[in-house]
């Protein structure tokens, strides 16, 4: 049918949020405001990442500003972005960012019943070579907006309202979960909005796709040999599994929801607690992963039950299709 070529009913983002939203009688749109200040940065910084090669290349920006300062890295204009948005939108009491050390505290006037832990620009060390690169971030909710402490925020991950990233990649995808189920939206560049492109995301239950930077195995513990073993030669009369690392983590996971699979960074000798920081890479990927039926553990337990008690603390984690960590799992269990 020639009227199928054109969609005519579209479901943004927002709209999508309020449907949902409408469903809880306790919701006064707050959370629709604060995700419409987050996916505010999410296009700037779409935008500023598509422009960042060309910009090099014909000096677009040059090296320095009309003040004669320094034009500012990518990953610093970004978290600044999300910083001001998150401020402005009225609705947010506390911000951890993996570029700022310390979190910062709204002012009073200003203040909401939300905490935002985010990573505004992850896998950055990419943007020069054109590879994909994202923004990851959680959503807890305040228990006394009056009086909002860091504890707020050092909370186990299921706690969270709601999780999601946003790929920057050959189109502009932000995957988002609120507590029910995940949906993936893509940005359609002439109309400024995200569509709802990959509604109730399911990964399938078992992956032929492993995940990980091989170059640490010489510090390995025995669980993660075992198992990265297993799948290059399984013992089972299986195929062995394909290796995809890209080393962003958005990218790395965006594939493991769709396609299946496992995606892991373990701890090993020389960093027992891995690379990826918990409240804001490990908790919001793995609220998605467990939201979309798959799994996320930490070589100890659910990654989502670990309590942090530092904003920048590091944790192993394992997560992906259900079946591929349920084998990681035993062989922890079995090495304890
Ligand atoms: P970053 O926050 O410095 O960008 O580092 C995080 C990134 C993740 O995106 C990715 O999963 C990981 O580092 C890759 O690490 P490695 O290069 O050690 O494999
Ligand atoms: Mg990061």
């Amino acid at each position: 049918h020639a009227a199928d070529a054109h969609r005519t009913d579209l479901m943004t983002i927002t709209r999508f949020v309020l449907n949902e939203q409408s469903k809880h009688p306790e919701s006064r749109g707050d959370f629709t405001i604060l995700l419409s200040h987050i996916v505010l940065g999410c296009k700037f910084v779409c935008t500023a990442v598509n422009k960042a090669g060309l910009a090099k290349l014909i000096g677009l920006a040059g090296e320095t500003n009309v003040q004669g300062e320094e034009q500012k890295k990518l990953d610093v204009l970004s978290n600044e972005v999300f910083v001001k948005a998150l401020v402005s939108s009225g609705r947010t009491s506390i911000l951890v960012s993996e570029e700022d050390e310390e979190a910062t505290f709204v002012e009073a006037s200003k203040r909401g019943r939300y905490c935002v832990v985010f990573d505004p620009l992850d896998g950055s060390s990419n943007i020069d070579c054109g590879v994909s690169i994202g923004t990851i971030f959680g959503i807890y909710m305040l228990k006394d907006t009056n009086d909002p402490k860091l504890e707020e925020v050092l909370q186990p991950g299921k706690n969270m309202l709601a999780a999601g990233y946003c790929m920057y990649g050959s189109s502009c995808t932000l995957v988002l979960s609120t507590g029910s189920g995940v949906n993936g939206f893509t940005l359609d560049p002439s109309l400024g909005e995200f569509i709802l492109t990959h509604p109730d995301i399911k990964i399938p239950k078992k992956g032929k796709i492993y995940s990980v930077n091989e170059g640490n195995a010489k510090n390995w513990d025995e669980p993660t040999s075992k198992y990265v073993e297993k799948c290059k030669f399984p013992k089972d009369g299986s195929s062995p599994k394909s290796l995809r690392y890209i080393g962003s983590m958005v990218a790395d996971v965006h594939r493991t929801l769709l396609y299946g699979g496992i995606f892991l960074y373990p701890g090993d000798k020389k960093s027992p607690n891995g690379k990826l920081r918990v409240l804001y890479e490990v908790f919001p990927m793995s609220f998605l992963m467990e939201q979309a039926g798959g799994q996320a553990f930490t070589g100890k337990e659910r990654a989502l039950d670990l309590i942090p008690t530092k904003i920048h603390q590091r944790s192993p984690i394992f997560l992906g299709s259900y079946d591929d960590v349920e084998e990681i799992k035993a062989l922890y269990a079995a090495a304890a």
